[in-house]
């Protein structure tokens, strides 16, 4: 029988289990691969509230993703939670360097070795959670190793990636290309590939947009009416890189983790867990 596939996530820990490195795992224990992680800030949390953010030492996370990588190397790669510049700065050093040594050992390795970049840049409100520092780190560190960035709406505005015009409820959103001068969506060496979650909401479904490089498909599912939905994105990311590595191509992997997402949601959708916004179903 032939082992799972090893995945890694470079994320927070969220000490009430439902969003951050504890949704990944679910998420990867799920759907049958093998989960590891690199914990980059541990955070006391619950449903209702976020109580304190403990970054780790850039060292201490380095280490944890060269032992890993080292040893079971990775079929696929999602980072999550950074929060800071130097954090940014070590993840993406070490990203760097083990998918050189990937590179050279390829023809020996039949592990695809993708990264996945999930900023997390605001609060479940919408509002940045940091300084313009850290967008502009992930923007120049770490989106040019991604092969697929999946921020949310706000993250991308804040990224400065796809066209804030006529977004929101009822717009018709749009993903503009590069040659609109009011969209810096390729003004910077992007990943190749692009999932914006919840792009357009809607009252009866939230429409994700994917761009491959050339275009735009939308790809709408029906809104559940929940408040369990803290970790969805999480979810929904780490899906699709569990995906990926199963080798399915980006647009598949895509679908795939929009259904799993939106059956762990319809899962969890009458729990009471928590007084606030409590967990999926994994
Ligand atoms: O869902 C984004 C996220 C990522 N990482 C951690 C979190 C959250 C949201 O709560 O707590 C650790």
């Amino acid at each position: 029988m032939s082992p799972p596939l090893p995945l890694l996530t470079i994320a927070g820990s969220d000490s009430g289990g439902a969003a951050g490195l504890q949704a990944d795992l679910k998420t990867w224990m799920a759907l049958g691969a093998y989960g590891m992680s690199a914990i980059t800030a541990v955070t006391a949390q619950n449903s209702v509230v976020v109580k304190q953010v403990h970054p780790l030492p850039p060292e201490m996370i380095a280490a944890q993703i060269d032992a890993v990588l080292s040893d079971y190397g990775a079929a696929a790669i999602k980072t999550g939670f950074l929060g800071r510049v130097e954090i940014i700065e070590a993840v993406a050093g070490r990203l760097a360097y083990w998918r050189e040594e990937h590179r050279n050992r390829v023809s020996s390795e039949k592990l695809g070795f993708y990264i996945v970049v999930d900023p997390v840049l605001v609060n479940h409100r919408g509002e940045a959670m940091f300084g313009p520092e850290v967008a502009d780190a992930y923007r120049a560190l770490l989106l040019p190793l991604a092969d697929l960035v999946t921020p949310n709406a706000a993250e991308a505005a804040l990224l400065g990636i796809g066209s804030a015009r006529e977004r929101g409820s009822g717009g018709a959103g749009e993903l503009s290309p590069a040659g609109d001068s009011s969209s810096p969506l390729l003004s910077f060496s992007p990943a190749p590939f692009l999932l914006i979650k919840g792009w357009r909401r809607e009252e009866t479904e939230i429409v994700d947009v994917y761009w491959d490089g050339s275009r735009s498909i939308e790809l709408p599912q029906p809104r559940i009416d929940t408040a369990n939905t803290h970790g969805s994105g999480d979810t929904l990311s780490a899906a699709i890189c569990a995906f990926r590595a199963m080798g399915h191509d980006w647009l598949e992997a895509i679908r795939r983790a929009q259904a799993y997402t939106h059956k762990a949601i319809r899962r969890s959708a009458g729990w009471r867990l928590g007084a606030g916004h409590g967990p999926l179903g994994h």
